[in-house]
């Protein structure tokens, strides 16, 4: 193992209500959902921190669900490495805050007297939403020469996705000047930036913060003793422009939201693509996980094509393309998948609990015989019967209901649902 920065504790914003992923943060918190067949969403910042070899991480998330508590347990052990760990920090009702984290800043507030008992210089803050590689050393470095009190990470974004941004001005010195949090599309023209011809090209001509910042950590702590400001996008970071010295550390590598389900479907067949923008297969830039220990997956008669299977499945499909199969899949045969993220299960069925589910008439766990699936996400531990067609696209509205939710034309089959034979969508 490298070795560790000693100076940066990292932050990670790991989730407000998680409204947006809903339904697959009605049972767990937002950095426990599964992504890319085997890892949780808070895998990506946690192994952007350690390639980065920064091993003090907090995670703060709005419920503590027993799948993360489990998952930080097993798989970011550093307890060998002295001052090195990854603490999940929930919020909690105590006599001075009755409520939830009220914003991102409100969630650092409240935990500030956990990070304070920790030798630091620098407080790296991170969201827990976000598909990216990158080495935070090099912001660091860039943080710490132009002497900045504060750095936010920034990228180039087109005129569509601006205003879902806080869109900013810098200066000769990539000191930045102006802020505005998600700003209306009229007022787009006034904040146009001086960026690569490249960039221009592709029409991005609006420099967006990545929500990724370094901040000092008494100016943090200053900020923090603020009781009247609740989120960094909307309040601290308009207000410090006007204060201190803000640096704009321009990233133009790939980088994505994945804070609701049509982002995060999206980058998920991502990885599937040729050549993916998101790089699983680097030797340096490993994205840790859990080891399971699962043996190989099995293939009966499967057409597979451009998809990522995951370890420990069982398929007999007629044919999977552009999908991820999640851990310990079990896919019946004639069946075709194509567009689609399957989470995988938690477990495998013993042969009496298979006999037991056929006298009883109930789906196994898995996916049945000459099923019909596409543009669709399903949950872990679901069971299809066989015959079942799951067809999502834009000719659906966005609905709830008690096994499923359409939202933007994919179907989310919710986790542990029971989808009998024939059952049509
Ligand atoms: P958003 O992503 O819209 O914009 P926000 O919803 O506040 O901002 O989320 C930032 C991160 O904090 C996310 O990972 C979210 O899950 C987490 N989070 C939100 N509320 C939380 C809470 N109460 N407790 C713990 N974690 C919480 C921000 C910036 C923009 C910037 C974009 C880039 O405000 O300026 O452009 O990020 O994505
Ligand atoms: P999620 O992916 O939804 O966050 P959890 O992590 O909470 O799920 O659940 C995964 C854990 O639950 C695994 O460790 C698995 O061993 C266990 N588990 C869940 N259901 C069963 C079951 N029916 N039989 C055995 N183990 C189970």
């Amino acid at each position: 193992m490298k070795s560790k920065k000693k100076d940066v504790i990292a932050i990670i914003l790991g989730g407000g209500q998680g409204s947006r992923l809903a339904p697959l943060t009605s049972t767990r918190s937002k950095p426990a959902v599964p992504i890319g067949g085997k890892y949780r969403l808070v895998d990506i910042p946690i192994s952007n921190c350690m390639n980065s070899d920064i091993y003090k991480i907090f995670v703060l998330t709005q419920f503590n669900s027993a799948s993360l508590n489990a998952h930080i347990k097993n798989t970011f052990n550093f307890s060998v490495l002295s001052e090195s760990f990854v603490d999940i920090l929930a919020a909690e009702q105590t006599p001075d805050n009755p409520t939830w984290f009220q914003g991102t800043a409100d969630a650092v507030r409240q935990c500030m007297p956990y990070f304070v008992k920790h030798d630091f210089e620098y407080a790296l803050i991170l969201s827990g939403d976000q598909l990216y590689q990158m080495d935070f050393n090099e912001m660091l470095e860039a943080h710490i020469n132009s002497k900045a009190d504060i750095s936010i990470a920034t990228l180039p974004v087109n005129a569509k996705d601006a205003p879902s941004f806080g869109i900013l001005k810098s200066n000769a010195d990539s000191c930045i000047e102006a802020f505005i949090e998600k700003p209306e599309t009229a007022l787009l023209p006034q904040w146009e930036s001086a960026v690569s011809e490249e960039m221009f090209a592709k029409g991005k001509k609006y420099l967006a913060s990545m929500g990724i910042y370094i901040f000092n950590r008494k100016l943090l702590e200053d900020i923090m003793a603020d009781q009247g400001t609740k989120d960094f996008g909307k309040e601290i970071i308009p207000q410090a422009v006007e204060k201190y010295k803000i640096l704009s550390y321009q990233y133009e590598g790939y980088w994505t939201d994945i804070g609701n389900i049509d982002s995060f479907f999206e980058a998920n067949i991502g990885l599937t693509d040729d050549v993916p923008e998101f790089n699983l297969f680097d030797n340096d830039n490993k994205i840790f996980t859990r080891p399971r220990l699962l043996p190989p997956s099995k293939f009966k008669n499967s057409l597979i094509n451009n998809s990522l299977i995951s370890e420990g499945c069982i398929i007999n499909a007629k044919e999977i393309k552009k999908s991820l199969i999640g851990i310990r899949s079990r896919i019946g045969e004639g069946t075709v998948i194509e567009n689609c993220y399957v989470m995988g299960n938690d477990f495998y069925q013993d042969l009496d609990q298979i006999n037991d589910d056929i006298a009883n008439n109930k789906a196994l766990l898995g996916i049945g015989e000459n099923c019909y699936i596409k543009n669709a996400i399903i949950d872990k531990n679901v069971r299809i019967g066989n015959g079942v067609s799951i067809i999502g696209g834009n000719h659906l509205e966005d609905s709830t209901a008690t096994m499923y939710s359409i939202k933007d034309g994919i179907i989310v089959i919710k986790k542990g649902v029971v989808l009998p034979d024939n059952f049509k969508i």
